[in-house]
């Protein structure tokens, strides 16, 4: 007798006799007895397909006493084809994703036998085709088998149900940071279950853990708002205790980043973009006696990303050179601050920015202060300056000061005045 051979395909078919919402397989070929008895009988009544993992058999009714007709070699194979016409047993096309050999089986009327594919299936499949090679018993025993259905191996994902409730849970509404963050976190919670079920399904954990990881991340953004405006998203060099790259945007002189390495960077997110028109830097408090540890060579970026996690990567690409230099010439005096023009001003709003200090007067580094100054704050600053002056006006005898001095004192205010 000829090897059997049987192919069917994941299909909603109506066959004879049957309700058409209770079938998906569709058997297209095969060896059988006769009608009652073909391949089609095989598929009746199965779930679906998508990446199986396994398989259940269920054992003819007389088998037990004619044990010769169970399946002991046999190969399945998974493919797409564009149609049934092209799923001929000898296409090219075909993928083995099982194969059996010296398979024991139950011989018990009926009895349901569970099977693991011995190949991943890393895609979803339309066609199936199961080759007999050998039976129990010899070909003239005649084949047979009640019943095949494809089912999926079901891993235990309790391990990210907490995981995930607990993201759900995180209250980021209340949180100081932006519209755009809280969307991003709201969307990619909303993702998780879905994941969580293809994961299951595919054994395949890896994009579910990337969303959780990224989950992790901008909870830490959204928590670093607090009450500022702007977070650190990611830096690199290990600091001094106290001396983290948060220091280097705190608005406070009296911090400073600073550890034992010469190269390194900051990556920072602000609440609301701006447009800066030249930047600032103070000095360490101590760069008098620490002389080396003064920047020497380093950029400025800003940048534009849908996501704030993309920001963060290595690998981001999207950010606009606005300042470089060799040699920046840092003042070695304490706490002292100096303004720098951007070499290539940004012509428009930004969000993120990364400093990459590339080498220092010598092998350790720190900063108390980068400062990115935009119009409005330019504004700020210039008017403070000319209300200074205007107070030391009233404060002193302007009237008793001579010419000389007016003019000077004249001209200074509308230098400021006029400037910007
Ligand atoms: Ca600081």
């Amino acid at each position: 007798m000829k090897k059997p051979l049987i192919m069917f395909a994941a299909a909603m078919m109506l066959l004879g006799g049957q309700s058409a919402n209770a079938i998906v397989y569709t058997a297209l070929s095969g060896s059988n007895w006769n009608a009652g008895e073909g391949p089609a009988k095989l598929f009746d009544g199965t779930t679906d397909t998508n990446k199986p993992t396994a398989y259940e058999l269920v054992i003819a009714n007389d088998t037990h006493s004619n044990t010769g007709r169970n399946w002991k070699n046999w190969k399945i194979y998974a493919g797409n084809f564009a149609s049934e016409a092209d799923a001929a047993r000898n296409a090219s096309g075909w993928v083995m994703i099982d194969s059996k050999e010296n398979q024991a089986l139950s011989t018990e009327q009926f009895a349901k036998v569970s099977l693991s594919l011995s190949k991943t299936v890393s895609d979803f499949y339309s066609y199936f085709r199961i080759e007999i090679e050998a039976l129990a018993g010899s070909w003239n025993d005649y084949c047979q088998m009640d019943g095949f259905t494809f089912t999926t191996y079901t891993v235990d994902t309790s391990a990210y149900d907490g995981v995930i409730a607990a993201a759900k849970n995180f209250n980021y509404n209340s949180s100081n940071a932006d519209d755009d963050l809280k969307n991003e976190y709201a969307t990619l919670i909303g993702t998780l279950d879905d994941l969580q079920e293809a994961a299951a399904n595919s054994s395949d954990f890896s994009a579910l853990d990337e969303a959780l990881n990224n989950v992790n991340t901008l909870q830490k953004y959204i928590n670093g708002y607090a009450s500022k405006s702007y977070v650190v998203l990611s830096s690199v060099g290990s600091t001094w205790n106290g001396s983290d790259a948060e220091k280097l945007l705190d608005g406070d002189k009296g911090t400073k980043w600073g550890g034992g390495f010469s190269s390194g960077n900051v990556v920072w997110r602000l609440k609301e973009g701006i447009q800066p028109i030249y930047y600032q830097l103070t000095s360490g408090g101590d760069t008098q006696t620490y002389t080396g540890r003064n920047w020497k060579s380093w950029d400025i970026y800003a940048g534009d990303f849908d996501k704030a996690v993309d920001a963060k990567a290595d690998a981001a690409t999207g950010w606009v050179l606005i300042y470089t230099t060799a040699d920046g010439g840092m003042t070695t005096q304490n706490t002292t601050t100096q303004d720098f023009d951007f070499t290539t001003p940004p012509t428009k709003s930004y969000r993120y920015y990364k400093v990459v200090l590339n080498s220092t007067a010598g092998d350790q580094q720190q900063m108390s202060e980068l400062t990115l100054i935009d119009g409005t704050t330019f504004l700020n600053i210039k008017n403070a300056a000319l209300q200074a002056l205007q107070d030391f006006k009233t404060k002193y005898d302007y009237s008793e000061a001579t010419d000389a001095l007016k003019s000077t004192f004249n001209t200074a205010v509308e230098a400021r005045e006029g400037y910007g």
